[in-house]
Formats: structure tokens, sequence, C-alpha cells
């Protein structure tokens, strides 16, 4: 029986990824293309698929271990493999270098390695050429669901560049852009079914330093055929950062892998409604177990009300009321919906509230209207509130914090990433800036601007709204006059920014007309007691109603 080591495959050039699962066992039979192992980076997890069928006789990984492109796997007994015949080299140690090629037969791997390498080669395009690009091999023949398209016609891409995410019932992927160059149609829309070869966008290919020595150029890697779920992982920290657990979803934007949802299937379970205790809030095989297990003890009740104790809202039919619509939800909407009811019923909320006198600061901004007109920015009172919350979020260290998953420890960080929710057409998008603590208000106007525009032109990557320690929302420039927040848990607190107008207060003698700030402090009352809140909100107000402090 010939034996085949089964190594890590281009996996889009992530380094050290972590083996999270397990997904076979020796002894087990495994079918082509079968999921061995879930990967995770901290871009993306991915299934790593089976080169070969047949009998798992050694697993060469554990969990936690990492590991790279051409990391061996597994070794597998092939199916239906001619007895070796002079060497007798099926018992032989496993002492090849990494690559799918058969442990005993060099010509049988070549073959192997020639079909993986030759499979989706794109020509190499020449400058100026109208070119379009197609879904690359998926690792399946059956149609899969586009569900967000992430170019407009007229942006230039670069090589690698997502352009799409197409999304099967066992992951989602991001289709990148194989040669840089400038989108000149879309031939596709949100919601088509698309499988391998189908076109996707037609671009006017750049010029490359390369192209002139064509024969050397590499041809670009497509995405690889392990089944990528960066738009899930990704989506879960969009609107409420990396929370570790899922509950009252839908099982299609539920964080978890082939085999899970396999398994959730078997079961008839709701996905979206179990807790997630692996990485990132991952839905493990112990986190069905558990789940089961906890509702067979509540009885028949237990299911019906998905293990959470919340009974249902009743189904009403509207339409016996009068005419109705029914819209379905984007994705975005619909993942935000997920992680606000997992924010809400995880995080034990408490809301303070005050007002900043921002008078003075008003006057002070006004003044430099012209400057941040000659500066080509926009100075809005945003900038002054992250300078002041990265100042109060130094001195009270617990609002930078995040529960350990076992709840036993805090995480402390020391880096002041500042979320800040933007309202676009398409939903909710909370982008982080970085090192607020580090930059100046000029700096600031000038990334929250960027950050705004590219979130409303869904240009944001899911690592521009990733590492967060305290998110700001401003409902300033709408209206209202306050507002609860939800956490964006795991993170530990938010402020609710609502709009300035002038209030008569009193100073001692007799009543001013003073620019006052609404502010709304959520926090997860597990961290943050009622002392540490007032503490930070009553430094952010006195910060904001006297901006010289902001350099003591
Ligand atoms: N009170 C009064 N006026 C305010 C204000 C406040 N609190 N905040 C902003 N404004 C003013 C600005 O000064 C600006 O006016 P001027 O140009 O005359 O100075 C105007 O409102 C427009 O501001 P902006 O919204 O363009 O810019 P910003 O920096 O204040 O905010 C952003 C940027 C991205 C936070 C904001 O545009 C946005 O998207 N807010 C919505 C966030 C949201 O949806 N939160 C809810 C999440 S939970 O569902």
């Amino acid at each position: 029986m010939a034996k085949q080591q089964v190594v890590v495959p281009d996996i889009g050039g992530a380094e050290d990824a972590e083996v999270i699962e397990l997904l076979v066992g020796v002894g087990d039979e495994v079918a082509l293309e079968q999921s061995l192992i879930v990967l995770e980076s901290d871009k993306a997890s991915m299934e790593i698929p089976s080169t070969v069928a047949g009998i798992v006789v050694e697993l060469l990984v554990s969990e936690g271990q990492e590991l790279s492109e051409g990391a061996p796997i597994v070794v597998i007994e092939v199916a239906g493999a001619v007895e070796e015949s002079a060497s007798g080299a099926s018992d032989d140690p496993v002492v090849e270098p990494p690559g799918d090629a058969p442990i005993e037969s060099e010509g049988e791997g070549e073959a192997v390695k020639a079909q993986i390498e030759d499979a989706p080669a794109e020509p190499e395009p020449v400058a100026g050429q109208e070119r379009t690009v197609n879904v690359p091999d998926i690792g399946s023949d059956e149609p899969v669901e586009l569900i967000e398209i992430y170019v407009a016609v007229g942006d230039m891409i670069a090589e690698g560049d997502s352009l799409v995410v197409l999304e099967s019932d066992k992951a989602s992927m991001e289709i990148p852009a194989p040669y840089a160059g400038q989108v000149l149609k879309i031939l596709v829309a949100e919601g088509d079914n698309v499988k391998q070869g189908d076109d996707l966008v037609l671009v006017l290919s750049a010029a490359s330093e390369t192209e002139s020595s064509a024969a050397a150029v590499e041809t670009p890697a497509p995405a690889p055929a392990a089944s990528v779920e960066v738009a899930t992982a990704a989506a879960n920290t969009t609107a409420s950062g990396k929370v570790s657990a899922a509950v009252s979803g839908d099982s299609k934007s539920a964080y978890a892998g082939p085999a899970v949802r396999k398994l959730a299937r078997e079961f008839g379970l709701n996905l979206g409604e179990i807790n997630g205790s692996g990485p990132r809030g991952r839905v493990m095989k112990e986190d069905l177990h558990a789940f089961v297990q906890k509702s067979l003890q509540g009885g028949s009740a237990g299911m019906a009300v998905a293990g959470t104790g919340i009974p249902p809202i009743p189904q009403i039919d509207f339409a016996a009321f009068g005419e109705v619509e029914s819209q379905s939800l984007s994705k975005m909407a619909k993942v935000t919906a997920v992680n606000m009811q997992r924010s809400w019923l995880n995080v034990p909320h408490v809301t303070q509230f005050d007002d900043a006198d921002i008078t003075e600061l008003e006057v002070f901004r006004k003044g430099l209207k012209a400057e941040a007109e000659s500066r080509g920015t926009r100075l809005t009172p945003m900038p002054f509130i992250l300078k002041a919350c990265a100042v109060a979020l130094k001195d009270n260290p617990k609002f930078c914090t995040a529960l350990s998953g076992d709840g036993q420890s805090l995480i402390y960080k020391k880096y002041i990433h500042i979320a800040m929710a933007v309202d676009t057409p398409a939903g909710l998008l909370v982008p982080v800036i970085r090192d607020v603590d580090k930059k100046s208000l000029w700096e600031l106007a000038e990334e929250v601007i960027e950050v705004a525009t590219k979130a409303r032109d869904r240009k944001l990557r899911p690592d521009d709204m990733r590492g967060a320690c305290f998110t700001i929302s401003s409902l300033g420039n709408i209206g209202g006059r306050g507002f609860t927040p939800i956490v964006n848990a795991p993170e530990v607190g938010i402020l609710g920014v609502s709009k300035a107008d002038i209030r008569p207060q009193w100073n001692g003698e007799e009543f001013k007309p003073r620019n006052m700030l609404p502010l709304a402090l959520s926090y997860d009352h597990r961290v943050i007691n009622g002392g540490d809140a007032g503490r930070f909100l009553t430094q952010l107000v006195s910060l904001l109603s006297d901006i010289r402090r902001l350099v003591l």
C-alpha cells in the first residue's frame, strides 16, 4: 500500500498559522478533498483538504501547533494503491521532504504536483490590456453565493486586493485580484450564484516592472483551494470586535468550520444560538455537545428557547393588518444584529451620563476653520473627543482591558486604539484609529475623514476594524439628547456622544448660555464598577471643558 504525506498548501502567505482543530484521527478513512485540520492565522481560518483518499495512518500535528506552507500534516495510506514492489518502502518511516508527493513513488509525486501547479495558472497580463477576472478554483464545482462586491468601476486595484466575497454553506472566501489594474466593469451582482470560471470583473491591467521580462514573472497565485473563512471571521469583528460567544444569530453567520456545521445540521441545531469557546468565538464540537446536554437537562422547553432561557418572539402574520413588503437583510445588517445581541446578552451593561461644557473648545475649533481648510481637512469635535478619551484611557487602564475567555483574569492592553462607529448606507461599520495617544489633532482630523470615507466606500479591510480597546459612537451630527450605546464586546467600554447645544448653566450667580455636549458611557459591569466609570467620565468632561488639560 502506498503512503502519502499531505502538507500545508499555499495558504495565501500566512505564516505560523495555528492548528485550532483536528478533523481526522489515525484510522479514519478520508475522501479526496475532505478537510483534515483547521488552521487559523491572524487573518483567516482555513480548512486544509486532503489531496488523496485513503486511511490516516499517522497524524503529524497537534492542536496549538503553528504551521506554514509545506509543513507535513498527515500520512495517508492511499486507497487502491498498488503494493510496492522491490523497495518494500511501504513500511519505511516517512522521511520525504514536504510536498504532496507520494512517499514511495517519485514519478507519481511529480504527476500530483504538476496537477496542482498547472491547474489555475493565469497568463500574465500585458499593460493596458482588458482582462476578465474569473472565479478561481474554490474547491467545489457547486455554485456558491456572491455575498459582497468590494470594488467599484474606476477603482485602482493592486494584485491580491480582494474583489468579491463568496459564501458556500461551508465557508466564506475572498477572491483576490490576480493582477493590478483598473476596474472597468463589474460582471456580477451581489446575490448571484457563481462557480469556477465564471466572470467577475473586467480589469484594464496596469503596467508592471516585471512585464518586460515576462518569462521571469511568477504567475499570481489564485486563492487557496482550502475553505477560507475570512469574511465570517472579519464580519465577527466588524461591529463588535472579537467576541468569545455567539448567541441567537443565524447558523450561516456563526463562526464554525464545516465539520461542526455538519454535526449541527445532523442535530437540527442553529449554530448562531450556540456559545463558541474557540479562538475568536469559533464554535467547537465540544460547544455543540455542551449545548445539547444543557438542552436535554432543561427538557424539550430548553430546545424551544434555544438554550438561552429567552422565550422566542411570536411570529405574526402582519399581512392580516394591511399591506406589507419583506426585504431581505444585507449580510452586514445580519452580522451587526448578531453581534449586538451577543454583546447585549453577554455583558451586564450600565450607562452613566454627563455633559461636557465645550463652549471654549468650540470657540477654539471654529477659530481653526480657516487653517483646517488650508490644510485641506475639516476639524470636527471628534478629534478632540478621541484625544480626551486617549488621556482618560491611559489614566483609567481598566477601560483598556478585556476579560479572559475563562473570566478568571483581565487582559490589559498597553496600546490606545479607539474604534469609531461610522454610519454608512450599507450599515454600521467600526474602523479603528490606532495609537490615538501619539497623534496630533490634525492627524486625527485627517484619519477620521479617511476611515469614515473608506467605510462609506466599503473600502475597509478586516484589519482596519480590529484591535480596538474602546469605541466612540457619535450621533452628534444627527441629533438627540442621549442614548445608551451597546458595549463592543470584548471591549469593556463605549462612549456615546450626542448633539451639543446651547443650554443655560448656573455659574453660582446667574444662568449663562453654554454649549453642552451630552456624553453617555456604557460599560461592562463585570469589569468596571460605578466608581471607575464615574472617575473616567468626570475626567473626560473636565478634559473637554478645558482642552488645555489635554497637553498636561
Ligand atoms: N454636536 C454638534 N455638532 C456636531 C457634533 C456634536 N456632538 N459632532 C459633530 N458635529 C458637527 C460637526 O462639527 C460638523 O459640522 P461643521 O462642519 O459645521 O463643523 C457636522 O456635525 C458633521 O460632522 P461629521 O459627522 O461629518 O463628522 P464627525 O467627525 O463629527 O463624525 C463620524 C464622523 C464618522 C463619526 C460620523 O459621520 C458618523 O458616521 N456618525 C454616526 C455613528 C453612528 O451611527 N453611531 C451609532 C452606532 S449604534 O447604532
